[in-house]
């Protein structure tokens, strides 16, 4: 059994919306744990360092303008596959191909706000984790569960 972490965040798009709620819920339901949260504004630093692998690409400005545009809701979730659980979810980069029951199927139009980020790799997730959360702040677990009864 692979359990794993990946970085989640909700993006300007989702926070605006009003869509923390419905979409940690979702993530809930199906059995990830969440073991770190924070809403905060990104800084264009932080924002470049995450889509590092994207910066030739010609919508790499505006994606980082749209990050840094106001405040998102990273998150980190711990779960059996939880990497590729998050990515099915989320549904497909650009909503017009994501099935409904996904959540950018469900909720998003445009592939430049389309609500909602995860890791694509366990690689990626440990780097993006580095990047977003300071080592002592992820000390929850699903092992650490001792007052459900
Ligand atoms: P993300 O990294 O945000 O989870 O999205 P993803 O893996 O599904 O897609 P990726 O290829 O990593 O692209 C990162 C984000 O860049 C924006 N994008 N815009 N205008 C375009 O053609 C275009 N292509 C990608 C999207 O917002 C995408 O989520
Ligand atoms: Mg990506």
């Amino acid at each position: 059994m692979a359990i794993e972490k990946t970085f989640v965040m909700i993006k300007p798009d989702g926070v605006q919306r009003g869509l923390i709620g419905e979409i940690v819920g979702r993530f809930e339901k199906k059995g990830l744990k969440l073991v770190a949260a924070k809403l905060l504004a990104v800084d264009s630093k932080t924002a470049e360092a995450h889509y590092a692998e994207h910066k030739e690409r010609p919508f790499f400005g505006e994606l980082v303008s749209f990050i840094t545009s106001s405040p998102v809701f990273a998150m980190v979730w711990e779960g059996e596959n939880a990497v590729s659980v998050v990515r099915s979810m989320m549904g497909k980069t650009n909503p017009v191909d994501s099935a409904p029951g996904t959540i950018r199927g469900d909720f998003g139009l445009s592939i430049g706000m389309n609500i909602i980020h995860g890791s694509d790799s366990v690689e990626n997730a440990n780097r993006e984790i580095g990047l977003w959360f300071a080592e002592n702040t992820l000390t929850y677990s699903k092992s650490g569960d001792v007052w459900i009864q």
